[in-house]
């Protein structure tokens, strides 16, 4: 085995390893092909991100947040590019991450909207899933499914042949967050279920999760919990997720992601794209593990505030899977902070990052603005073990980078 005794070959070593890995994306929100219009692609979609509609808004005054957002998709993309681009640099993180998205996928003149429109024109949707799984370094993606989404639910009912490298995640955030609304969806689907819950209801609900999760051979289910997310408590959620869901996840033998922190619609107006955060009492998400030791869970949480407690947490609960830098937090200044702090509670027992992708485009700029950071994480703790004489292998080095870009969610998950 290869030791590595210099700064310089370490660094070399880890960035080969890093670059080199193929990732798991553990958390996107992007179709393999078979659903058709709801794998969002091309440069327009990239730009009419609700990132950077909501950065947009900012800097606008002729248009209302909502005619804004109610632009069609060529307008509102060339408003962003205008504003964003030509009367501004592009500096934040999803704004800059257009340009880089843009330069690895092959356009040859990133300053020239017309250049940047024809790189892809004419570009199938598979041909367009190759050339961004291969730029990103990805090998698969989990989804994020929703069956009550008519749409997606036709075409799991029909039972297309699937992409080997899109496995699926069953979202459930209508059942748990907003019973009232999604009940009568449930009987419509079948399901003996009633607005009061009571005690017959649960099973029922238990049923229609466990029949969409076998039809979509979902890899865990997933919900994101609002700030204000308590447990134990009282609630139709707090009822449904003890009664229903944790149930489910035990019979199916798959995690529950908890995504924690988020503050809905602070501006409305604004779609997704006014949606905030809020620091969250994790002493919900102890409850859980603690209470429930022979089930496993994904946690991901929105506010900084929150990161280092949720690690925390992570160190006591070997049922607990902390992973991603999600939304407000995947910016280089925290990401770096987190994935640190999280190498020095949890070694590799982590997954540092998913890329929440909604466009598929997004997946080439997402792992590239990341995977620097984790070399330079890396090599800061491997550098420290080399002071002490401590010799890293490069085949230690593939072996742990492997497990933080997707192998410890499998070995977790035990897929
Ligand atoms: O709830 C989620 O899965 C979030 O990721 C939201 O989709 C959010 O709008 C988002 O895209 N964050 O990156
Ligand atoms: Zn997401």
């Amino acid at each position: 085995m290869s030791e590595i005794r210099t700064p310089a070959a370490l660094e070399a070593a880890v960035r080969a390893c890093v670059e080199g890995t193929a990732v798991l994306d553990i958390h996107t929100h992007i179709y393999e092909e078979a659903f058709g219009p709801l794998l969002l692609r091309g440069p327009e979609e990239l730009l009419i991100y609700h990132y950077l509609q909501a950065e947009t808004n900012r800097v606008i005054d002729d248009l209302t947040p909502q005619a804004l957002v109610a632009l069609p998709r060529e307008a509102a993309a060339r408003q962003v590019w205008r504003e964003l681009y030509e009367a501004r640099s592009p500096l934040s993180e999803a704004a800059r991450g257009v340009i880089t998205a843009l330069r690895r996928l092959g356009v040859s003149d990133i300053r020239s909207y017309e250049a940047i429109l024809a790189r892809f024109a004419g570009l199938s949707a598979a041909e367009h899933i190759d050339l961004v799984f291969r730029a990103a370094n990805v090998r698969a993606v989990i989804m994020t499914n929703d069956p009550l989404n008519p749409t997606e639910a036709g075409v799991w009912m029909a039972g297309q042949k699937r992409d080997r490298r899109f496995h699926a995640a069953l979202r459930i955030d209508p059942i748990l967050l907003d019973w009232r609304a999604t009940c009568e969806r449930l009987v419509a689907a079948g399901y003996a279920v009633d607005r009061d819950l009571t005690a017959a209801t649960y099973p029922q609900i238990a049923r229609f999760l466990t029949d969409w999760a076998r039809r979509m051979g979902a890899v865990y289910m997933a919900v994101s919990l609002p700030h204000t997310f308590t447990m134990p408590e009282d609630s139709p959620a707090a009822r449904i997720l003890t009664h229903a869901v944790l149930p489910a996840c035990r019979e199916l033998e798959i995690p529950l992601a908890m995504m924690v922190g988020v503050r809905r619609r602070v501006v409305p107006e604004l779609r997704d794209g006014g949606d905030g955060v809020g620091r969250a009492d994790l002493s919900a998400v102890a409850y859980l593990c603690r209470e429930y030791p022979g089930q496993k869970f994904l946690l991901t949480v929105l506010s900084r505030e929150n990161q280092h407690e949720a690690v925390v947490l992570a160190r006591k609960f070997r049922n607990l899977h902390l992973f991603g830098c999600w939304w407000f937090t995947n910016n280089p200044s925290i990401v770096e902070e987190i994935t640190r702090e999280r190498l020095e509670m949890l070694g590799t027992s982590f997954t540092p990052q998913h890329s929440d992708a909604r466009v598929l485009d997004q997946l080439a700029y997402k792992w590239a603005h990341f995977r620097p950071i984790l070399v330079k994480a890396l090599c800061e703790k491997y550098g420290y073990l080399m002071d002490e004489g401590w010799y890293p292998t490069e085949e230690e080095i593939e072996r742990d980078v492997r497990l933080l870009l997707g192998g410890e969610f499998e070995r977790f998950v035990g897929r």
